[in-house]
């Protein structure tokens, strides 16, 4: 274990194209450490500002330059420590966006003595020279990554230290803990073993339910991988005419033909700023083909694993006996869809607790219904402020120790839970990066794009 400050020991300089590969208006070369303005001044030649020093912070227009040839104009910044991204020297050169002249110049960093970066590493230089903790050079990675509002809204939150507060709110509270503990250890004449317990076990307790609170794992899943919703229901009742109307694109094909779908047909749409992921599914029957035998082994499990199902019936059709029996076996989290309003109505429904929502595949306007129901599933509280599995991760074992923590203070003598209340401190240190091992930064900085 060590601290975020000690780890960071004179660095080399790095250098890594920025900007995503392919044809682009712009491609960036980002350049960082102590010889970043040497290698800059080598190949960037300013336009009227020859021989002059670098001003800090400051666009430049000039060329690029390979000895006599030129590879590009552009522009560039250099950015003096520790005022940039890494707090080192940071030199930034704006290129036109092809991947050869981005090469090539990327090349001639290396030849003047640069090192190509890792992924991530100009963000992991940012949090070893104490700029940004770690919750907030993960959230960086996020924010890249978001696909859908709701995404970018949690990463701005992290970003902007939503995690971090959150965690030193924590953490300070169980210093507070852990120095009353000592007090009643070191001064057991002023504090006895009992007045110390009764006053830990209420803080204790109220600090798990902080923990356990923010750490509910719905919310954060959304966020991460989106709703996940299976459409099922016999065959031909109009699943996969549904998720195509529902998506506004033909995804899943559409026949007479009961049948039809023998696999799962997956595609994506956006409510309220939630990735919804709705998955299409064979009919379900009994059947003697293999092959939509299979199908519908994957139907029953795909709704295992779904956040909400809705069961598709045909409202042109009376009821029939698989109809009931999947009604019967509705999971909790599911609604009924009575689908082919446009035609005469021979379904009878049994009574159900259920949500049920007419509809029509072919009238998009009739699928208002279907969406409000989901809706309900994309609200996320906005009390969560956790939501990246590592974190959820250090704050479930910080809460364990401190529940064992309070087990013993109830039973044992209170300073028996000090091994447990360092472990919690530990794990809770594992977010911010107060306290972290080199094998973990690898792994968490490793996802991260070379140029971040
Ligand atoms: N009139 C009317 N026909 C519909 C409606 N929805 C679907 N259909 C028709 O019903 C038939 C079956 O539709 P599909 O969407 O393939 O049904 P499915 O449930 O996916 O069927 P399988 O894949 O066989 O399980 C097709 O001929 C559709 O055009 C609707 O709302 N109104
Ligand atoms: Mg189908």
């Amino acid at each position: 274990m060590m601290r975020a400050a000690e780890a960071a020991g004179p660095a080399d300089t790095i250098a890594a194209i920025a900007t995503p590969p392919g044809e682009g208006g712009i491609g960036i070369l980002r350049i960082s450490g102590p010889r970043a303005e040497e290698i800059l001044s080598g190949l960037f030649r300013r336009a009227g500002h020859a021989g002059e020093t670098w001003e800090s912070h400051r666009m430049y227009y000039g060329l690029v330059a390979d000895g006599g040839e030129t590879l590009d104009e552009g522009m560039a910044v250099l950015m003096r420590a520790p005022r940039s991204y890494t707090r080192e020297d940071v030199a930034e050169i704006q290129l036109h966006g092809g991947s050869y002249v981005l090469q090539r110049a990327a090349a001639l960093c290396l030849e003047r003595g640069a090192r190509l970066a890792e992924p991530g590493e100009f963000t992991r230089r940012a949090f070893l020279n104490g700029r940004i903790d770690l919750s907030r050079a993960e959230a960086v990675m996020r924010l890249i990554e978001a696909r859908g509002a709701q995404e970018h809204r949690a990463a701005v939150r992290e970003m902007r230290g939503g995690v971090t507060a959150f965690v030193r709110r924590a953490a300070d509270q169980l210093y507070e803990i852990q120095a009353g503990l000592a007090a009643c250890v070191d001064y057991p004449e002023e504090i006895s073993e009992e007045e110390g317990a009764a006053e830990m076990i209420p803080r204790l307790e109220k600090l798990i339910a902080l923990l356990r609170d923010a750490v509910q794992e719905r919310s954060s899943r959304l966020l991460r991988q989106g709703l996940r919703v299976a459409l099922a229901g016999r065959p031909n009742v109009g699943k996969s005419s549904l998720l195509n109307a529902l998506l506004g694109e033909e995804k899943a094909i559409v026949t007479a033909v009961p049948g039809t779908t023998r696999d799962l047909v997956t595609g994506e749409m956006t409510l309220e700023g939630v990735r919804v992921i709705l998955t299409d599914t064979a009919g379900l029957r009994e059947t003697g083909d293999e092959v939509e035998r299979i199908g519908v082994e994957r139907t029953r499990k795909a709704m295992e694993e779904s956040d909400a199902v809705l069961l598709v019936l045909d409202g042109s059709a009376p009821l029939q006996e698989e109809d009931l029996e999947l009604l019967r076996s509705l999971p909790e989290n599911a609604a009924v869809a009575v689908n082919k309003q446009d035609l005469p109505q021979r379904l009878t429904l049994p009574e159900t607790d259920r949500t049920v929502i007419p509809c029509c595949a072919k009238d998009p306007d009739s699928l208002e219904g279907i969406r409000a129901w989901l809706r309900r599933f994309t609200e996320i509280s906005d009390r969560m402020e956790v939501t990246q599995p590592r974190h959820l991760d250090a704050l479930r074992r910080a809460a364990g120790f401190l529940e064992s923590a309070l087990e013993t203070v109830r039973t044992l003598p209170p300073d028996l839970a000090a091994t447990d209340l360092q472990s919690a401190q530990s794990a809770l240190g594992e977010i911010t990066g107060d306290q972290v091992d080199e094998r973990l930064l690898d792994r968490i900085f490793s996802e991260f794009c070379v140029g971040k």
